[in-house]
């Protein structure tokens, strides 16, 4: 019969591929000049870290230079990283948030 060969009858598979919106990391930066307890602080309030994890990050940023926060989608880092800053404005910590993508 024609249809014995298995290539005759192959479905033609257009392989499709799911689109997953690109990840963006939140960074913190360190300075010499905002106090730690405010930036575990707005660890705690703006990414909903546990204290001794917001303290652990706080550190790492102390030493490293810098640290990343979290990673989110592209508006919600945006969000995180305004809140931050604006947080910061207010107490006129020179505390610096930024985001890079993943
Ligand atoms: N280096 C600051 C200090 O010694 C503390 C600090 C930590 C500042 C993390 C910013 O993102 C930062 N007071």
């Amino acid at each position: 019969t024609p249809n014995d060969r298995d290539d005759v009858d192959l479905a033609v598979k257009t392989k499709t591929r799911t689109q997953r919106p690109p990840l963006y990391k939140v960074l913190l930066l360190n300075d010499d000049f905002t106090p730690m307890e405010f930036v575990v602080y707005v660890l705690e309030r703006l990414f909903s870290l546990t204290h001794a994890q917001a303290i652990e990050i706080m550190l790492t940023v102390h030493r490293k230079g810098v640290a990343v926060v979290g990673v989110f989608s592209h508006e919600i880092a945006e969000t995180k990283v305004a809140q931050v800053m604006e947080l910061a404005r207010r107490q006129q910590h020179p505390l610096q948030c930024t985001m890079e993508k993943e």
